[in-house]
C-alpha cells in the first residue's frame, strides 16, 4: 500500500473574502489583493516537491466560481452575465460567498479509509458536507462527483454520498483524521470532533467547533472500520479558541508518528497511552507544551499543518510552511523532533504563503489516499504526478489564471466565463469527463 497526496489544484478565483470566523489569517488577510496564478504555480510547486522526495503525488481539480448553480438557487435569473450582476447589485457579499476557491484545501474534501482496515476491503471515500460554512458547504455536490468519476471502479472504491446536510453531522473530512499504524498493528484512526449535537460537552467560547462527533462517528460506519481501531478524541476548546478551527492546525501523524501541541486535544496523555496500548512500543509521540511553542505561534507559522511524509528508505520527512522557519519556536519544535528518536530524518520548508494567508498549509492542501498498486490502476483518470502533467498544469494556469484579483473583481462578469473556460479545459486534461454542472 501506498500513500497517494492528492493535491488541491488552487482555483482562478483565489481571493481573501474573509469568510471563515475562527480561522485567523482568513480574518487577517480580508479584502487584500489575492495573487491567483502564483497561488496555483506555488501548489504546483508542492507537488512537484513532494513527488521529487518519491512519495505518491496526485491532483484534485478546482470547482466552478463564482457558483452560478447557488446564485440560480437564490433567485437570480438570466444569462450567466446577468446573474453575476444582479447578484452584485444585491451586495457584494453574495459574490464574495459564491467565489472562494476554498477547494483548494482538499483536506477538507472527504475523508478516506484504505483497503486495509475495511470490512469489504475497498477504499472508502466520504465527501465532506462542509456544512458549518456556506461558502465551503458549496463544494460537496461537486467533490462528489469528482471522486464518482476518479475512484468509478466500484469493485476496488466505495464512494459514498456526503453526510445529511445541517449542523448535526457537520462534517470537515480528513483535517480531523489521521490514521496511525505500526508493523504487526492494525491501523488505528483518530476521527477527531469539536462539539456534539446532542451531548451536553464543554465548547470553545470565542470561535465555532466545527467537526461535530455524530458526524465523525457516522464516517466509522460508512467506512465500515473495525470500532476497536477507531478513536474519538475531541479538539481541545481552549486550542479551538487559539485558533485552531481543525485538528490539523495542531497535530499531523503518520504511520508510526504522531506531533501534537497540548491544547489538540482534550486530555492528551490519555489519547497517547490508549496509542501506546494500540501500536506499541513503535510508537513515537512528539508533544509540543504551550511553553515551548505558544499557541499563538503554533496557529501563526503552522508547523502542525506539515505533510509528514514516509519516504522510499522508510525514514520520514516533515514537508512545513515557510512561516514555521520564519518564527523561532516552531522553528525550535521542529529542529527539537529531528534531534529525538523519531523517524523523522529532514524537514523541508515550502512556499505555499498564498494559501496560508486564508488559512491552508501544505498538510490543508492534500488528501491523503492509501492505494494498492491494483488500485492504483483501477484509476483511468490523468490525475496522478508526472513532470508531463505538471508541464501541461503549469501552461494551462499560465494560459487562463489572472495575477491579481481585488475583491471588486469578483463582480466581474467575465470571471465566471473564464473559470469555466479554462475548468472545461482541465477537465480535458485530467480526463475526468463531465464532472460539473455547466458541462451537463
Ligand atoms: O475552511 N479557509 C479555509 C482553510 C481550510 C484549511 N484546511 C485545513 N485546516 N485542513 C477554511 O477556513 C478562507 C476563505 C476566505 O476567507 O476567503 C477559508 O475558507
Amino acid at each position: 500500500m501506498r500513500e497517494y497526496n492528492f493535491d488541491g489544484l488552487v482555483g482562478p478565483t483565489h481571493n481573501y473574502a474573509g469568510l471563515s470566523p475562527g480561522n485567523l489569517a482568513s480574518q487577517s488577510h480580508v479584502g487584500e489583493p489575492s495573487h491567483p496564478r502564483e497561488a496555483a504555480l506555488q501548489g504546483l510547486e508542492k507537488m512537484r516537491f513532494v513527488s521529487s522526495l518519491g512519495v505518491g503525488q496526485a491532483v484534485l481539480p478546482p470547482q466552478p466560481r463564482p457558483s452560478l448553480r447557488a446564485l440560480r438557487a437564490l433567485g437570480f435569473t438570466g444569462t450567466d452575465e446577468e446573474v453575476i450582476t444582479r447578484a452584485a447589485r444585491e451586495g457584494e457579499h453574495l459574490l464574495r460567498l459564491t467565489s472562494s476557491a476554498s477547494s483548494m484545501w482538499t483536506a477538507n474534501a472527504a475523508t478516506v479509509a484504505p483497503s486495509t482496515d475495511t470490512v469489504d476491503g475497498r477504499v472508502h471515500l466520504t465527501p465532506a458536507n462542509l456544512s458549518q460554512m456556506f461558502h465551503r458547504a458549496l463544494e460537496a455536490d461537486t467533490t462528489h462527483s469528482v471522486l464518482r468519476s476518479i475512484f468509478s471502479n466500484e469493485k476496488h472504491f466505495a464512494v459514498h454520498a456526503p453526510l445529511p446536510p445541517g449542523s448535526h453531522f457537520a462534517d470537515e473530512g480528513a483535517a480531523n483524521h489521521t490514521r496511525l499504524a505500526t508493523p504487526g498493528h492494525p491501523g488505528v484512526h483518530l476521527l477527531a470532533w469539536g462539539r456534539s449535537a446532542w451531548q451536553d460537552v464543554p465548547g470553545p467560547k470565542r470561535f465555532p467547533a466545527r467537526q461535530t462527533l455524530e458526524a465523525s462517528q457516522a464516517l466509522a460506519r460508512l467506512h465500515q472500520l473495525d470500532s476497536r481501531c477507531v478513536l474519538f478524541p475531541q479538539q481541545h476548546p481552549e486550542g479551538i479558541d487559539a485558533g485552531a478551527f481543525h485538528t490539523d492546525v495542531l497535530a499531523v501523524g503518520n504511520e508510526r508518528f504522531l506531533m501534537l501541541h497540548e491544547l489538540a486535544f482534550v486530555d492528551y496523555p490519555g489519547l497517547l497511552q490508549v496509542l501506546r496500548e494500540k501500536l506499541g512500543p513503535d510508537f513515537r509521540a512528539v508533544v509540543a507544551s504551550s511553553a515551548e511553542l505558544p499557541p499563538k505561534d503554533a496557529v501563526k507559522a503552522y508547523p502542525f499543518n506539515s505533510q509528514v511524509l514516509t519516504l522510499p528508505d522508510g525514514t520520514m520527512a516533515i514537508v512545513a510552511p515557510v512561516e514555521s522557519r520564519e518564527t523561532p519556536a516552531a522553528r525550535g519544535f521542529l529542529e527539537r523532533i529531528l534531534a529525538e528518536d523519531t523517524p523523522v530524518k529532514a524537514v523541508h520548508y515550502l512556499d505555499v504563503r498564498q494559501s496560508m494567508n486564508n488559512g491552508g498549509g501544505p498538510a490543508c492542501l492534500r488528501q491523503r489516499v492509501w492505494l494498492t498498486d491494483t488500485e492504483r490502476r483501477a484509476i483511468d483518470a490523468d490525475v496522478f504526478y508526472t513532470p508531463a502533467l505538471h508541464e501541461s498544469l503549469a501552461a494551462w494556469v499560465r494560459r487562463h489564471y489572472r495575477e491579481v484579483l481585488r475583491p471588486r473583481d469578483l463582480q466581474d462578469p467575465h470571471l465566471a466565463r473564464e473559470t469555466m473556460t479554462a475548468l472545461d479545459e482541465l477537465t480535458r486534461i485530467l480526463k475526468l469527463g463531465s464532472i460539473y454542472d455547466f458541462q451537463q
